[in-house]
């Protein structure tokens, strides 16, 4: 398994409000490589099962109505520890937590609509990679 890889969405909201090249910057600034990406929506069936974990949730339903509803940026990013780096520079799941800087605090509207994903381990980093590019899409 690879260990210096982690997965992003830029959620729908960070595409319908042009926040996608200021996200990158910040990407980018923090030291990550692009391995790969692409503009691309879930599907219903795409949203329940990346999400799987979370179908008890009361926000279950929200949650894939917010991540199927228009555009999201997938990318696969690399970089020396790059799970919990990533999920340093995005911040608390909500912004109202989320420190100074951090890309939720910056572009986050909400618990629900909070701007991006960052995958919460190598293992999961790795799956959710898969999930959304094929070995070929991968650089
Ligand atoms: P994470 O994205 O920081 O890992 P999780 O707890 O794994 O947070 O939740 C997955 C996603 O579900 C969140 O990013 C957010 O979009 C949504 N979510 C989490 N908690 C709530 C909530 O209390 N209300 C609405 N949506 C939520
Ligand atoms: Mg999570």
């Amino acid at each position: 398994m690879q260990t210096n890889r982690t997965f992003t969405m830029l959620k729908p909201d960070s595409v319908e409000k042009g926040h996608v090249g200021a996200i990158l910057e910040k990407i980018n600034a923090a030291g990550f490589r692009i391995v790969a990406m692409k503009l691309t929506q879930m599907t219903t069936a795409d949203a329940k099962a990346f999400y799987a974990i979370h179908k008890e949730r009361p926000f279950f339903g929200e949650l894939v109505a917010y991540m199927t509803r228009g555009p999201i940026v997938a990318a696969i990013l690399e970089k020396d520890n790059a799970v919990e780096d990533f999920r340093t520079l995005i911040g608390a799941t909500n912004p109202a937590d989320a420190a100074e800087g951090t890309i939720r605090k910056l572009y986050a509207a909400s618990i629900g609509e909070n701007a991006v994903h960052g995958s919460d381990s190598d293992e999961n980093a790795a799956i959710e990679g898969a999930f959304h590019f094929s070995g070929r899409e991968m650089f």
